[in-house]
């Protein structure tokens, strides 16, 4: 299956409640300020945020504001034209040379640790030599989840007895990573509300340690976020970014949720961050790398939702 059937196939809910929603609301008639109005109140209901959900109907404003529209499907085509005018076209992600260090943050049952999986297998598979430190240190069990996806990926794992200092298991893991010659390093990091000060604090503690072996560490910061989480988002977003300095963001779980569209508000939040991948499933290889056009392409897709 290609990336963009993949994609149609996760965002099915989605675009269920975007595309079918706005066909029951509008058949045939002309941009006008009730048209809008609806179209507003459509795409809230599809989690795009009203902020989001007003640019996007004012640049439909300026496009065919008088115009008639023959159809939905017509009405449809204009809307993702306009989507992929606010999203912008996505450049290309690849990682830099030399060893790159990619901290992995997010909310408790994100997706971090099996992303981290999938990461770690899809690099490997391209000749990366990776490694993985488990700074999940609260559970035990987290880091037997952990090593289990190493396993499955074939890197290896630095890890600590459970309890141990959370930023030493990330120093340690860069230190290994130095010594063996790796070029990529995916540090997994405990699951943490954005609003608790200590926790974050303790996220803080962990970049400020990496950066002791390079001041360059961690190159990469992503954000984790669980596609169901609808506006929220946007909040944890906001917050990792203001402790961790996100330099990316992989939204998991989007295989089942109606809650996609949370996706258009995200490069207005951390424009330094963009979306890198997207997760799925919760298979090795259910990771896709994002593609604004393709996503657009897969929310207002034309053919039978
Ligand atoms: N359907 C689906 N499930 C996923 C996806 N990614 C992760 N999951 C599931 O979500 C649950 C939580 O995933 P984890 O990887 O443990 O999440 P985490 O962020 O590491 O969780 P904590 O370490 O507890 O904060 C697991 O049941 C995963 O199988 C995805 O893309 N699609
Ligand atoms: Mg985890």
């Amino acid at each position: 299956m290609n990336w963009l059937s993949r994609i149609r196939e996760g965002l099915g809910r989605t675009r269920e409640t975007l595309v079918r929603g706005l066909r029951a609301a509008l058949g045939t008639g002309k941009i006008d300020q009730a048209t809008l109005e609806e179209l507003t109140d459509r795409l809230v209901r599809a989690d795009v945020g009203l902020e989001t959900a007003e640019e996007l109907v004012e640049l439909l404003r300026k496009k065919a504001w008088g115009r008639d529209y023959r159809d939905s499907e017509e009405l449809l085509g204009w809307l993702a034209e306009c989507a992929q005018e606010a999203m912008g076209a996505t450049v290309p992600f690849s990682l830099g040379s030399g060893l790159q260090v990619v901290a992995i943050v997010g909310v408790n049952g994100a997706g971090k640790t099996t992303t981290i999986g999938k990461l770690a297998n899809k690099y490997r598979a391209q000749g990366r030599k990776v490694l993985v430190g488990a700074c999940d240190t609260f559970r035990a069990a987290a880091v037997d989840q952990l090593e289990e996806w190493c396993r499955r990926a074939d890197v290896p794992c630095i890890r600590q007895k459970p309890g141990a200092d959370p930023a030493a298991v990330a120093y340690d893991a860069v230190a290994a990573a130095i010594s063996r010659g790796c070029d990529l390093v995916f540090l997994d990091t405990a699951g943490r509300l954005q609003n608790r000060t200590d926790l974050m604090a303790e996220l803080s503690k962990i970049m400020k340690v990496v950066g002791k072996h390079d001041a360059r560490f961690p190159q990469h910061t992503w954000l984790v976020l669980d596609g169901n989480t609808g506006q929220n988002a946007v909040s944890q977003a906001k917050l990792f970014h203001e402790t961790a300095r996100l330099t990316g963001l992989v939204l998991t779980k989007l295989d089942g949720t109606a809650k996609g569209g949370a996706i258009l508000a995200l490069p207005k939040i951390v424009p330094t961050a963009p979306v890198l991948f997207l997760g799925m499933g919760e298979k090795i290889d259910d990771l896709i790398p994002f593609d604004s056009s393709t996503f657009v392409q897969a929310l207002f897709d034309k053919g039978d939702s």
